[in-house]
């Protein structure tokens, strides 16, 4: 009868191989990107991913993945948000086959297949999140602000409860993606493989000479030789700070050092705001690639 299958639908308990689906899901619509930057919708899916997360303050318990409230006016129409619908629209058409995973965890999951399949590190992640209520939302101003110095920058994720170390491990995720003129304001990709996770970006910030670029934009750096690439002013305080430097230059030195640092950080930021007891399992699953599935 309809009473029972509604029944069965609301008891359907996902275990961890259904969300490996989701997983794989998202893989291929990651990749299925036409002609959209690099074809590839995995940086901005994970700057979804982040943007979702990167509102919790510590202080307050308020914000992070949990409500999934930028699905709501007007956090979807912060300023530091732009550009997000691209990919909020990319994975409604996941939520549509798999309707049962909260948009929270969708997103998180999302940032987590970016990374690992952009051949990052693996980042374990779990369930759990719920869907909210607008009335969940945090205020604007909780995001960074690419024009401010080291101040702003330790302001900001010190909120979240993160440390010197960790913020310039998650830094490091600025080797994926590009600044659209469109969106922030600001031009251009930081590393000449936007697609691919690597420690470029420590590499170039010193490796390069970085000059202020001369145009009508905001503020931000370019570099001498190339021209290509840039630097917003956020970016280039890990070089000027005299405690970011010291981790910017050890991850420069060490990718396996950075892979395993920013793991950790991005896994914490993944479940900021989160009850702990709301997670499905006491440890986080580490999710397979697809290439892993394929042997
Ligand atoms: Fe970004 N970030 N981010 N960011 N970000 C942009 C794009 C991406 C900051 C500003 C910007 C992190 C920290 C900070 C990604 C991932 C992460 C853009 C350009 C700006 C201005 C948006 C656009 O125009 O499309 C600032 C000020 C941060 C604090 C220092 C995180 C660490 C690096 C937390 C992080 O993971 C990704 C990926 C993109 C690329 C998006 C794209 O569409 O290609």
């Amino acid at each position: 009868s309809a009473a029972q299958s509604a029944k069965v639908a609301t008891n359907f308990v996902p275990t961890k191989a259904d969300y490996q689906k989701v997983y794989n899901r998202i893989a291929e619509v990651i990749d299925d990107a036409g002609d959209y930057d690099n074809g590839s919708f995995g940086p901005v899916v994970l700057r979804l991913a982040w943007h979702a997360s990167g509102t919790y303050d510590k202080a307050t318990g308020t914000g992070g993945s949990n409500y999934a409230t930028m699905r709501f006016q007007p956090e979807s129409l912060h300023g530091a948000n732009a550009g997000l619908h691209v990919a909020r629209e990319v994975m409604e058409k996941i939520k549509q086959e798999f309707s049962w995973i909260s948009y929270g965890d969708l997103w998180t999951l999302a940032g987590v297949a970016a990374v690992q399949e952009m051949a990052g590190p693996k980042v374990p992640w779990r369930p759990g999140r719920i869907d909210g209520f607008e009335s969940h939302s945090p205020p604007d101003g909780r995001l960074p602000d690419a024009s401010q110095g080291a101040p702003h920058i330790r302001d900001i994720f010190y909120r979240m409860g993160f440390d010197d170390q960790e913020i310039v491990a998650l830094c490091g995720a600025h080797a994926l993606g590009r600044c659209h003129t469109d969106r922030s304001g600001y031009d251009g990709p930081w590393t000449f493989s936007p697609t691919m996770f690597t420690n470029d970006y420590y590499k170039l910030l010193f490796d390069e000479k970085w000059v202020w670029r001369k145009w009508n934009g905001p503020k931000q750096l370019e570099d001498k030789k190339t021209k290509s690439l840039m630097m917003l002013p956020t970016d280039y305080v890990l070089t000027q700070d005299k405690s970011f430097k010291k981790y910017a230059k050890a991850y420069a030195d060490d990718v396996d050092l950075f892979f395993k640092d920013f793991s950790a950080a991005f896994a914490k930021l993944l479940e900021l705001g989160v009850p702990t007891q709301q997670f499905v399992a006491s440890e986080a699953w580490i999710m397979q690639t697809v290439d892993e599935q394929k042997s």
